[in-house]
């Protein structure tokens, strides 16, 4: 590879201090950002979906001369059944983690772990409330188990009545609809056993039967997350507002550095806790103290509910390790790659993994036992206070660049901001201002990163679109890492990025709750990690039940400029379901069958009223969420009307 070819290379990324380390390491240590461009050309059969490995006798691959799979599969068979597949595993994924921290609490209930505590006991009786449950005259205790054996249920049921967080959290219409339709999940884990039997060979064949499940699958997915973002709320806190900083900047070279990798907080919450307890030790071996920070969406979750900063997203997780001052990178799934173990063996850190079913070969391993988790937490602490030791203080070099951010904002803590405004009706302010015109609708921006663009760039892009225009947004996992990382999520990106709407809208969120926040409100809302888009689902929810109408009719839209994992599949599907417009900024591999890239995004349309939009261009991106942000908030507007001079009960029922 010439030298000049190497440089370019090094330039797939507008984030300034994962450029600096990048061109200050000029591809002597392998990262993802060299191994994209060595993968490529990549393999066009499965870029388009048309490559069928699910039984002995392929792979198949559909061509012009083999028009068909050696079973007679046509190209939308295999194609839809890759799609439902990639679905699948996102929810396969969330469930692991819903399902762990359920586990937990039972194992803090049964008295088995006495590490745990119900930290807030008010959302507990809130989601108590929600999903049906009898709240008065209970103990905690006694109610969490109601509130677990509802979970556990929702989990593994077989029989045919709805999910109760599902009923508990979307609107009646789709509800109906899901019945409809028959994409009622019967419950997590059986929708994800019923996908892996529906796509296996031989079983169906048909297009939309398939996609079908995909987004019952998806559902399933949803209830998931909804799941594990509640009972984590309730076992560490509902996050609030919380200042703190991001990017490589936050890595203090004189204390002991602890990266957080991954996206369970059950481990990561107990090394924050034992972090703070083991000053002495750290000072005993020479550093001033312990600094944790984040990456991905454990990252999120820590920065969301202890202020801790954030590192960096996804894409560059390897680069931390390159500044020679990173001393432990503790990581439990999703998300990993297993890339940080190479760079890691060109320096003194530690890779910490803690999960018997996510390990990476050459790495530590401290098993994480929920018994014994603050004693585990301080094992790995332990692991960085040796490896600190070992540093080599010539190789030490930290990007000096880092942004505040204001994060922490659960849907409870933007209700009680606007609460400010509105006591009696908080949403109404959201609604009110997009009923003046004030604000053109929200925005969800959801998902990952993706080197088939370059890294951060269509993030920052749309979201620096979307603010001149007046879009109220709310983000969640890497796209929040973007915001946080590139000064997009603070008060002074407001004055700099957002239109006079916006603006306006901002001010008087600040004015009113001032006194009552430690620091203005930011251009872009932080609500968590990728699991904790239930909680931006939850604003659509309110918001529709306060106009009246189901959620294909809000200007709600969610944008994945940089889509990347199967669960971003996943809830890119459910945002569908459940009535988004949903702009992906990678397009899916579904092109090699026309007929499913036209079910996915003209069917579920016409039947759920949410549909996708493929745009790769991060510019015209925010031109076509803008125009479906615009047809939705129009019409709403002459229906209301309508409905107002003609004395009309509702709004009517077509999308
Ligand atoms: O769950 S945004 S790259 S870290 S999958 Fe992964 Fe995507 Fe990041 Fe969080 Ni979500
Ligand atoms: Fe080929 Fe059919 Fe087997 Fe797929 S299921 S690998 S298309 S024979």
């Amino acid at each position: 590879m010439s030298k000049e070819k190497k440089k370019v290379d090094n330039k797939r990324t507008v984030d300034p201090a994962a450029l600096e380390v990048l061109e200050r390491n000029d591809g002597q240590i392998e990262t993802a950002y060299d191994r994209y461009v060595q993968m490529q050309p990549q393999c066009n059969f499965g870029r388009t979906g048309v490559c069928c490995r699910i039984c002995l006798q392929g792979p198949c691959r559909i061509t012009k001369k083999a028009s068909k799979g050696i079973c007679g599969a046509h190209d939308y068979t295999i194609v839809a059944r890759n799609l439902i597949r990639a679905i699948n595993g996102g929810a396969g994924a969330h469930a692991d983690h819903g399902r762990h921290i359920i586990y937990t609490l039972i194992e803090m209930l049964e008295g088995r772990t006495l590490d745990y505590n119900i930290e807030d006991p008010a959302k507990l009786r809130r989601v108590a409330q929600n999903i049906g449950l009898t709240v008065e005259g209970k103990e905690e205790r006694e109610l969490l188990k109601e509130v677990l054996e509802v979970a556990m249920s929702d989990f593994t049921k077989i029989s045919d009545e709805p999910c109760r967080w599902l009923e508990a959290t979307v609107t009646e219409g789709r509800m109906k609809k899901f019945t409809d339709c028959n994409i009622q999940p019967r419950s997590v884990h059986t929708t994800i056993s019923e996908t892996m039997g529906q796509t296996h060979m031989g079983v169906d064949a048909d297009p939309v039967n398939l996609i079908f499940q995909g987004l019952k699958t998806a559902l399933a997915d949803y209830i998931g997350m909804h799941i594990a973002t509640d009972l984590s709320d309730i076992l560490f806190g509902t996050p609030k507002p919380v200042t703190s900083e991001a990017n490589f900047g936050v890595i203090d070279p004189e204390m002991v550095n602890i990266v957080l990798h991954g996206h369970n907080p059950l481990l990561s919450e107990m090394v924050v806790r034992a972090a703070r307890e083991m000053k002495a030790e750290a000072e005993a071996v020479g550093a001033k103290g312990i600094k944790c920070m984040g990456v991905c969406c454990t990252g999120n979750e820590v920065l969301m509910r202890q202020g801790v900063p954030l590192l960096t997203n996804f894409l560059s997780q390897e680069l931390p390790i390159m500044t020679g001052a990173i001393d432990a990178m503790v990581v439990d799934v999703q998300c990993i790659m297993p890339g940080i173990r190479a760079v890691a063996e060109c320096y003194h850190t530690r890779i910490i993994t803690t999960l018997s079913h996510s390990k990476i070969p050459g790495s530590y391993h401290v098993e994480f036992t929920e018994d014994q988790a603050m004693e585990k937490a301080r094992e790995i602490i332990n692991l960085a206070l040796e490896a600190y030791k070992e540093r080599i203080p010539d190789r030490i070099d930290i990007p000096q660049m880092k942004h505040k951010v204001t994060a922490g904002f659960s849907t409870e803590a933007v209700l009680d901001i606007f609460a400010a405004v509105n006591p009696d009706n908080p949403i109404k302010v959201l609604t009110d201002a997009i009923d003046a015109g004030q604000l053109r609708g929200v925005v969800l921006l959801a998902g990952c990163n993706n080197l088939r663009v370059l890294h951060d760039q269509s993030h920052a892009a749309v979201i620096k679109g979307l603010a001149a225009n007046d879009v109220f947004m709310v983000a969640t996992g890497c796209v929040a890492g973007t915001a946080a990382k590139l000064g997009l999520m603070n008060d002074e990106a407001v004055e700099k990025y957002a239109g006079e709407g916006l603006k306006a809208f901002i001010h008087k969120l600040d004015e009113a709750n001032a006194g009552k926040l430690n620091d203005k409100l930011p251009l872009v809302f932080h609500m968590g990690s990728c699991v904790d888009n239930s909680r931006a689902y939850d604003l659509n929810t309110l918001m529709a039940n306060e106009w009246g109408i189901d959620t294909p009719k809000v200007p709600y839209a969610a944008s994945a400029p940089e889509a990347m994992s199967e669960k971003a599949v996943s809830i890119g599907s459910w945002c569908v379901t459940l009535g988004m417009p949903t702009h992906v900024g990678v397009t899916p591999e579904i092109t090699g069958s026309a007929l499913v890239d036209g079910v996915v995004l003209q069917i579920a349309h016409d039947v759920y009223g949410g549909y996708f939009i493929w745009e790769e261009d991060p510019e015209k991106s925010v031109d076509v969420i803008l125009a479906a942000l615009d047809e939705r908030t129009w019409k709403l507007r002459v229906h209301r009307q309508a409905q107002e001079r003609y004395e009309t009960a509702t709004i009517s029922a077509g999308w």
